[in-house]
């Protein structure tokens, strides 16, 4: 018991004193405290009991899997795919469709209940405009046209010949975090708040090199409609800037094959750019001098200003972030350190920083989980001793360009009534002296 102190008190000191209000540690103690967690681990969270000295003696965990079957049972046998455990189930999208035409809405990256910057593949959030085509890649085709030397046609075995580049990069649709205008705060987890965002690690083939060989003179074609091979026929229109600069055509997600879901066989991958942007299914790209002006773009996706004008063609999803633990749905279990961890990322490239108050008025530094990447989700984390007492978190992002994420009624004043799309003011989630975690506006 006494050694047990001790160990507290070690851990103690290595985390500090705090630094902000309401018991916000310095970040130091979750970059170097690792080593004195050991303490705190033999002192407060491992069983030390009867039962587990006893277990100590014998050499057998008091709960093990082998204790409950006889040593010659088999485990179960190879399988061509893995799937997640069976106890992980409820690890799942949630979602929302039109009900005459399901295909048509979306499904939400469970942030809630995942930690780490990569998105599983099958837990990526979809946004399909009608339904998700099966696209056999024989079938499939990709043509470069319009103000071109040469107008290409590739198939899928072309292709897949040509030079790659693997990055990780998020799409966020531009609707997420939407609802924040609402009068009162939505009751709702962080997946359903913020879920229309996921990070994968994408592989494909620079889109220049292939309108290099198509042949295109940047000085006279400014855009590039790209459309896909849905039912919708989703298009949209991109600067010749972007599709010469960092744009991709991603064949790999998380190193294998894209999925259908997000594109299969191809999609067009427009780091930091808003969701809609990057093409599914895509199968066609046409070289043009003025933007197309699809029905995707004409009818959505623009920014509805104060005095009444729509902005168009704002494609930068801006900087952002949210706490993801504790959020809506977590219980707190007693006064304690807890771990406060959550996501950052910006279309502008890296994320400079983080800051998380836990009393609306002073924040503390929180910690970056390396590597921090430009356009990828940024993991932050940092200790807190709460004290019991209400409480409300919130984090503050700042981009490498010195982009800051404004207060909610900032945000607000800054746009039209009723303009949904890209918003990135600061969210809250509030304890009470129950522990009970709900979402509320700052
Ligand atoms: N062809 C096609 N591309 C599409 C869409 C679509 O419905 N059809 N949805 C767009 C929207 S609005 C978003 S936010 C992203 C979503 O990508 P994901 O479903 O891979 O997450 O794909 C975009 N590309
Ligand atoms: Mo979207």
């Amino acid at each position: 018991m006494d050694s047990d102190k001790k160990a507290a008190q070690r851990f103690e000191q290595a985390l500090g004193e705090p630094v902000a209000g309401n018991g916000l540690l310095h970040r130091r103690a979750f970059l170097h405290g690792g080593a004195a967690f050991t303490g705190l681990a033999a002192a407060a969270l491992t069983a030390n009991d009867a039962l587990a000295q006893a277990a100590a003696q014998s050499g057998k965990p008091p709960l093990s899997a082998r204790t409950l079957m006889t040593q010659s049972t088999p485990g179960a046998p190879f399988s061509t795919y893995g799937t997640p455990s069976r106890y992980e189930v409820s690890t799942g999208r949630d979602f929302t469709f039109n009900a005459a035409a399901p295909g048509t809405g979306s499904s939400r990256t469970p942030h809630h209940l995942l930690d780490g910057t990569i998105t599983p593949s099958g837990l990526h959030f979809q946004r399909n405009h009608n339904g998700v085509p099966t696209i056999s890649p024989e079938d499939h085709t990709l043509l470069i046209h319009g103000m071109v030397k040469r107008p290409l046609t590739f198939t899928m075995d072309a292709l897949m010949r040509y030079p790659t580049e693997t990055h990780v990069r998020f799409v966020e649709c531009a609707g997420n975090n939407g609802g924040f205008g609402a009068a009162l705060p939505r009751q709702a987890n962080a997946g359903a708040m913020h879920g229309l965002l996921s990070c994968s690690e994408w592989t494909g083939i620079p889109l220049k090199i292939l309108l290099d060989e198509a042949g295109v003179d940047p000085t006279k074609a400014k855009w590039l409609l790209a459309e896909g091979a849905d039912a919708a026929s989703m298009s949209r229109s991109v600067p010749i800037e972007k599709a010469m600069g960092d744009a991709m055509i991603a064949l790999y997600q998380n190193g294998e094959r894209i999925r259908p879901e997000q594109g299969y066989p191809m999609r067009l991958l427009l780091p930091g750019f808003e969701g809609n942007q990057n093409v599914k299914w895509l199968h066609r790209l046409k070289v043009s001098a003025t933007p197309t002006f699809t029905k995707d773009e004409t009818s959505k996706y623009t920014e509805l200003l104060p005095g009444g004008k729509a902005a168009q063609f704002m494609f930068t999803q801006p900087v952002n972030s949210f706490i993801s633990r504790p959020s809506f749905g977590y219980d707190m279990q007693g006064p304690g350190l807890y771990q406060i961890t959550g996501l950052a990322w910006s279309g502008n490239g890296k994320i400079a920083k983080v800051e998380v108050s836990a009393d609306g008025k002073s924040w503390a530094q929180a910690a970056l989980t390396e590597p921090v990447l430009p356009m990828s989700l940024t993991r932050f984390r940092l200790w807190w001793k709460w004290d019991g007492g209400p409480a409300t978190l919130t984090s503050r992002a700042t981009d490498e360009k010195k982009n800051v994420q404004p207060t909610r009624t900032a945000w607000l004043k800054a746009y039209g009534a009723n303009q949904g799309y890209k918003f990135n003011g600061i969210t809250a989630w509030a304890t009470n002296e129950l522990g009970n975690v709900s979402h509320v506006y700052v």
